[in-house]
């Protein structure tokens, strides 16, 4: 088994490419997406505004060595291959009436999960590694509270209806806002469990206090994967968060290198229970999510300077999950582990 990520411009393949599509799990289109059209597989399209001008829209791919059967799922598209599941779902939330307890998003949110996790026991693979989280208006409020935390609502409810654990065994995962569009969901499970890694640099989001919600986000700082003969880690979504406070207020150079700061702290972490050698930073593929498209050449000359060149670096115009921050950034990379 062999689980590849390729990220490429689109048009992406060559026609002659295409006739590989079988072994394509799934993936993600970014930046400015056509109005229709797109690849057979699973895709998440992130419809932000990509900077640094190389491309107008960005095609990642996971591909697999071993052949995919696909399905349609309660709405989820996903294929597998092997004991690898990836998998998008989106969600309007004006199919929601909103309740008295619930807003639309926050049952939206509790929805998507639960058709997630339903669809994960059918298939015999409930691990949940890797969670892409997109809504529109993420900092907006309405019914009383941030959109932000009307998702963290329902998706912590959805893990306790379905008896998982909303702290410590969690995904890795990034929740993001974008101008509009449905809630958007990606994921990669799987059957062996993740490996969870937290950030001694700061609280683990599903303990944060009250103070950022009703309901604590329920993600990992980090996860350590396991398709069969591989490592893959994943950062999740990291920004300028020393213990549960925001630091360096309206100042992006330093929330960028304290964000730099905390995924060498989480990696760190993550290397002291990984099984191939070390992870750095440089070898890392990262997504930035910028929320003012200005602040970009700085913050680019920054993180070649932190991560030792712009290759692996794809950056987007966003919304953060707090309004006070400006931006935050995510990354992986995947080790081949050596015949035990
Ligand atoms: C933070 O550290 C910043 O709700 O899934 C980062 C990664 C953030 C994932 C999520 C939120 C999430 O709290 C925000």
């Amino acid at each position: 088994m062999n689980l590849q990520f390729l990220s490429a411009a689109i048009p992406a393949l060559p026609p002659a490419e295409s006739g590989r599509d079988g072994q394509v799990l799934g993936g993600a289109r970014l930046g400015a997406l056509a109005a229709s059209g797109g690849p057979e597989w699973p895709w998440q399209g992130i419809a932000a505004p990509l900077l640094g001008g190389r491309h107008d829209a960005v095609e990642e791919i996971w591909r697999s060595d071993l052949p995919c059967t696909a399905g349609e799922f309660e709405g989820i598209a996903w294929r597998r291959a092997g004991s690898l599941l990836y998998g998008v779902i989106e969600l309007a939330e004006d199919g929601f009436a909103a309740a008295p307890t619930a807003t639309p998003l926050h049952m939206a949110s509790r929805e998507a999960y639960r058709r997630i996790f339903r669809l994960l026991a059918s298939q015999g693979l409930p691990q949940l590694w890797r969670v892409w989280n997109y809504l529109g208006q993420i900092n907006q409020e309405s019914h009383g509270l941030e959109r932000y935390r009307q998702f963290n609502i329902g998706r912590q409810e959805a893990f306790l209806e379905f008896a998982r654990q909303a702290t410590g065994n969690v995904p890795a995962a990034c929740a993001i806002g974008l101008a509009g569009g449905p809630l958007s969901i990606a994921f990669l499970a799987g059957a062996q469990a993740a490996v969870p890694v937290e950030n001694p640099r700061q609280v683990s989001a599903y303990n944060y206090p009250p103070e950022y919600g009703p309901r604590s986000p329920t993600f990992s700082r980090a996860a350590l994967v396991y398709p069969p003969g591989q490592e893959i880690l994943f950062v999740s979504g990291t920004a300028s968060i020393v213990g549960h406070q925001t630091v360096h207020l309206g100042d992006v150079a330093g929330q960028c290198r304290e964000s730099m700061v905390n995924i060498a702290a989480v990696v760190d972490a993550a290397n002291r229970l990984c099984r191939s050698p070390a992870y750095c930073l440089n070898e890392l593929s990262y997504r930035v999510y910028l929320r003012h498209a200005a602040d970009f050449p700085e913050i680019r000359e920054i993180l070649a300077e932190l991560t030792g060149g712009e290759a692996g670096i794809v950056y987007l115009q966003a919304d953060i999950c707090r309004h006070d921050l400006l931006l935050e950034i995510e990354a992986m990379a995947s080790h081949t582990l050596g015949v035990a």
